[in-house]
């Protein structure tokens, strides 16, 4: 069964709910939700990873995001995943009781990161990104975007196995939307297949994503953006992802419980 990974912002300008979950209270009721709708996992942001956003200190992201782990923690034995870049975040949240480090630089964003992902034993997503936050949307270019991306998640996944990062902790996730126009996510999503038969689990993040809007301008704001995501999902689910990272969990689900239904039937 595809695992359902919930997105619970803890940021002030993140892509596409405009830091609604800023607030600890609000954020806990959020993620309170989305473990009711049915989601495996739930990804807790204190960073936003937007262009042009303004960057957080790592103290800033840890004062953020362990209290909201504690208290899931103490009510559910829910997966809990950390989307950050910085090594001494993913620390504090492991000890406050995560269990998996989502990193949009696939532990590149420090030289200490592969050795502290090992030593932490968390789960590890290492997704795709050309460039940096800031800029990566500016001039992304490739010859072969899916050659590209698949080769940079393997030497990755080398890198982190070298640190002691154990194989079954490794995720895969091409990072759609980061350094990448739209006929690059499009030819991602179309050869997923590729990317799955590197042989770890795949983690796709189509949620709301803006290759949605520039397919139908309709899909403005982000929250439009529902149907699309669904769409781009499946077609990832057709693939053989393992697991979607989404905000609209309940949508979800129910489009998973069809899809299997249909998949079982054949
Ligand atoms: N997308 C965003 C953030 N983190 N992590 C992974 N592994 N894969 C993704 O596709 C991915 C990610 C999107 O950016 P953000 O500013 O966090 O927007 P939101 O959290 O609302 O999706």
């Amino acid at each position: 069964m595809v695992r359902v990974m919930g997105v619970v912002n803890l940021t002030p300008d993140s892509f596409s709910d405009g830091g609604r979950f800023l607030a600890p209270d609000a954020a806990l009721a959020h993620a309170r939700a989305l473990v009711a709708a049915g989601a495996d996992i739930l990804d807790l942001g204190a960073e936003s990873t937007r262009p042009g956003a303004t960057p957080v200190s790592a103290d800033d992201e840890i004062a953020r995001l362990v209290p909201l782990i504690e208290a899931i923690r103490a009510e559910s034995a829910v997966t809990i995943s950390v989307d950050t870049m910085k090594s001494q975040v993913a620390r504090a949240a492991m000890a406050a009781g995560a269990d998996i480090w989502n990193d949009v630089t696939a532990l590149g964003f420090s030289d200490e990161s592969p050795a502290t992902a090992a030593e932490l034993g968390c789960g590890v997503v290492l997704m795709h990104m050309q460039g940096e936050p800031r800029t990566m949307q500016a001039h992304p270019s490739y010859d072969d975007v899916v050659a590209e991306v698949a080769a940079f998640l393997n030497v990755r996944a080398e890198v982190a196995m070298a640190a002691g990062v154990a194989r079954d902790k490794i995720w895969l996730d091409p990072g759609i939307g980061f350094g990448k126009r739209l006929e690059h996510n499009l030819a991602l999503l179309a050869h997923m297949d590729l990317l799955v038969a590197l042989g770890f689990p795949v983690l796709l993040g189509v949620s709301r994503k803006r290759f949605i809007a520039a397919l139908d301008p309709a899909a403005e704001p982000a929250e439009a953006r529902g149907p699309g995501s669904l769409a781009a999902a499946l077609a990832g689910v057709q693939a053989g992802v393992a697991a979607l990272r989404v905000h609209d969990v309940a949508e979800t689900v129910q489009a998973l419980k069809v899809w299997a239904a249909i998949s079982r039937a054949r």
